[in-house]
């Protein structure tokens, strides 16, 4: 028995056994069965995924570009048309629940950029697998942009004209404390002055020394109906016996912390007496991906409908942001790009948000190779 365990492994059981008599000598021969079934990790595994890495492994192998460590940076044209001339399989879609299969080194690099830029590997993953053929052809350049343009396409972005062919709008402000609310209504406000859209302000910013003051400047100057309330209620019979009558209604709020039930309690009190039509949920894009979620989530009972994304000029790594669109699927409406009230405004589009995030990986593309050369030298 303990042969057979040695022999066949310790699923091998008995069938049957018999004695031999043979030169005058007695043998027991023993027939022994083994469950040929893989171990339950094995199954897991889509074998038409498995198949398909152990055969590009191979053809990488073959190549001898596993052992290498990296690619020089600069190849020669005749090597760049050597490994354009190389027959690779062709793109499969591999199952993006998968394990990230062990990355050849010129996609670990583009992983690694990626991953530093604050893209969230779960985002990032599916989109490496799905390409992972297409990307191991491209120059790293164009393998960011792949990348970055697969991860827009999961972002949503409003219609440039839904505000300007509006009759009746009630936008609601939310934020973070800061995340510029206040800047981004008065760049609004002159914004919509000048496609000569009327437009009521309202503040319940009441609660703090100059909470109110930019709106009061931006009021006065663009002399428009304008409105500060310090409770809900209030508010409430405001807009019941004197209902604004210009097509865009601002709303502008405090930045209260809507992770704490009181502030988000008298938020949502003033909420339901706006009743808006929409809700902008204003984050800075320098925030990083858990503290958006987690406004994100404490914003629900809002329903935020759109996302104005504020300092696009003071960030300088994009991931957090594209991962919280292509999570979240918030439409993103408008952009602020700097301080200065009303030049800094934008309409979010995907090629604002490709120029601004194709710059930070390249940046940090740059100084990896930098890096590279100081190490190498
Ligand atoms: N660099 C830069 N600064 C901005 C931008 N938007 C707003 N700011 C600045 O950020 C600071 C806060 O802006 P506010 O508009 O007061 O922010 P808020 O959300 O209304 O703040 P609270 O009402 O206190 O919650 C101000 O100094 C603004 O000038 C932007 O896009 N880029
Ligand atoms: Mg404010």
């Amino acid at each position: 028995m303990v042969q057979m365990k040695r022999e066949l492994g310790d699923s091998a059981v008995v069938l049957s056994s018999r004695t031999i008599h043979r030169d005058g000598s007695a043998y027991i021969e023993i027939t022994a069965g083994v469950d040929e079934q893989p171990p339950a990790h094995t199954i897991r595994i889509n074998p038409e995924v498995q198949k398909y890495v152990e055969q590009l492994v191979e053809q990488l192998r073959t190549q001898q570009r596993l052992s290498t460590p990296s690619p020089s940076p600069e190849p020669t044209a005749a090597a760049v048309e050597a490994t354009s001339g190389a027959a690779f399989l062709p793109p499969l879609p591999l199952d993006p629940s998968s394990a990230l299969f062990p990355l050849p080194p010129q996609l670990e690099t583009l992983w690694n950029i990626f991953l530093a830029d604050g893209y969230a590997p779960d985002v990032l993953r599916p989109i490496m697998q799905s390409r992972f053929a297409d990307l191991l052809h491209d120059p790293a350049e164009q393998g960011t942009s792949r990348i970055l343009n697969a991860i827009l396409d999961r972002c949503l972005f409003a219609d440039p004209g839904w505000l300007l062919n509006t009759t009746a709008q009630r936008l609601f402000f939310i934020g973070p404390s800061g995340s510029g609310k206040s800047s981004f209504i008065a760049k609004l406000t002159a914004w919509l002055q000048r496609h000569h859209i009327g437009t009521t302000l309202l503040t319940t910013d009441t609660y703090k020394v100059d909470g109110s003051t930019l709106l009061d400047v931006t009021a006065e100057l663009f002399k428009l109906p304008y409105a500060k309330f310090y409770t809900a209620q209030e508010m409430h019979q405001y807009l019941t016996e004197t209902p604004p009558a210009t097509p865009v209604v601002l709303i502008d709020t405090p930045g209260w912390n809507l992770a704490d039930e009181t502030q988000r309690r008298e938020l949502l009190g003033f909420y339901e007496a706006t009743q808006p039509t929409a809700t902008i949920l204003v984050i800075p894009a320098y925030l990083l991906l858990s503290h958006t979620l987690t406004i994100w989530q404490y914003s629900q009972p809002f329903h935020p409908s759109y996302g104005a994304v504020t300092k696009l000029d003071e960030t300088f790594a994009f991931g957090s942001l594209l991962s919280f669109l292509s999570k979240t699927r918030l439409p993103l409406a408008f952009a602020s790009t700097g301080s200065e009230i009303p030049h800094d405004f934008r309409i979010a589009s995907r090629e604002l948000l490709f120029a601004y995030a194709r710059q930070s990986l390249e940046h940090r593309m740059q100084n990896q190779m930098e890096q590279t050369d100081g190490t190498n030298a």
